[in-house]
């Protein structure tokens, strides 16, 4: 259980950023592992789109603790839940945290949202924060509740997707801070990077901070190392959006075509599919549990002879 949240935060102390991507299952999450990241993100949206509900808290923290499961059971990769705003009031934040923790996921992110929430990246929305106080108090919550010293609880500022502006977003960011949070989400729609920039600047804490550049993608890993306060990067949706782009091109070219001739050898073949999915392992532990049952068999009668 306290695996991966040691691992997580060994990436912390270590050079260099850390890589999440949003992932939405078990296959997905092992994707992820496979090209080499360093973590996978439960994105709300993600596994939300996958469910085809929207990213406004109509899963459950049971959906996403089962999806958080079914991840971290495909990868040896820390796993940090997204967990939206704790899905309710501070009693319903300490109780998802035991649970995640319980599961081994490394950590969670929290954000300041008012419940019921909408995807931060929903243009034309009017939002209203929690107030610093309730989020503080969420904030103590979640750390009381977990049992490990290990297991991150990072905080997340919606501040400048509000239009609540700097300040505010430094304010609450530093109150979350003082209150227990082990980093700082701060998350911006603007699709430049200059906002982030700004904060990234004037953040005086020693305490990492996290960004999640879909907006504003332009901001590449080559200039987030120039400011070495940012230690975590979010790739937080481009898995599903991978998924519903290659799967409308495979279906139509089928249709165009009339028939998978040309589609086939575009694919994976079936034999990859099985390897990933680790039927080749079951058919050898399953050979290998035969055989012994066979021997074991031949003792018993042998036994039974005497
Ligand atoms: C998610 O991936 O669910 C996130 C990031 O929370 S965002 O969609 O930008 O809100
Ligand atoms: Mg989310």
């Amino acid at each position: 259980m306290r695996k991966k949240s040691k691992e997580l935060r060994k990436l912390f102390n270590q050079p260099g950023i850390i890589r999440l991507v949003g992932a939405h299952n078990g296959l997905t999450a092992r994707l992820v592992e496979e090209a080499g990241f360093e973590g996978v993100w439960a994105s709300s949206l993600e596994i939300s789109a996958a469910h085809l509900v929207p990213d406004a808290n109509i899963l459950t923290m049971t959906d996403f603790l089962d999806n958080a499961i079914e991840m971290n059971e495909a990868v040896d990769l820390p796993i940090v839940v997204d967990m939206d705003q704790g899905y309710g009031s501070s009693n319903n934040v300490a109780r998802a945290v035991q649970k995640f923790e319980w599961a081994g996921i490394a950590g969670v992110i929290m954000e300041d949202n008012l419940f019921p929430k909408q995807n931060s990246l929903l243009e034309g929305e009017g939002r209203e924060l929690a107030s610093v106080r309730d989020f503080v108090g969420k904030i103590i919550a979640g750390k009381r509740a977990q049992r490990t010293k290990e297991f991150m609880l990072i905080a997340r500022v919606e501040a400048l997707i509000a239009g609540y502006g700097q300040e505010e977003a430094m304010r609450r960011a530093k109150a979350y801070v003082g209150a227990g949070a082990d980093g700082i989400m701060i998350h911006s729609r603007k699709s430049d990077p200059s906002e982030i920039i700004e904060f990234v600047k004037a953040w005086d804490e020693d305490m990492p901070l996290v960004i999640c550049p879909t907006r504003y993608p332009s901001f590449d890993e080559e200039e987030i190392k120039s400011y070495p306060k940012i230690r975590v990067v979010i790739y937080a949706n481009h898995v599903i959006r991978t998924v519903v782009s290659a799967v409308r091109r495979s279906l139509q070219e089928i249709k165009n075509t009339g028939g998978i001739e040309t589609i086939s050898p575009k694919l994976i073949s079936v034999d990859e599919l099985f390897e990933l999915q680790g039927t080749f392992n079951m058919l050898e532990s399953q050979r290998e549990c035969l055989e012994r049952r066979e021997e074991i068999m031949q003792e018993i009668e042998c036994l039974a002879e005497r």
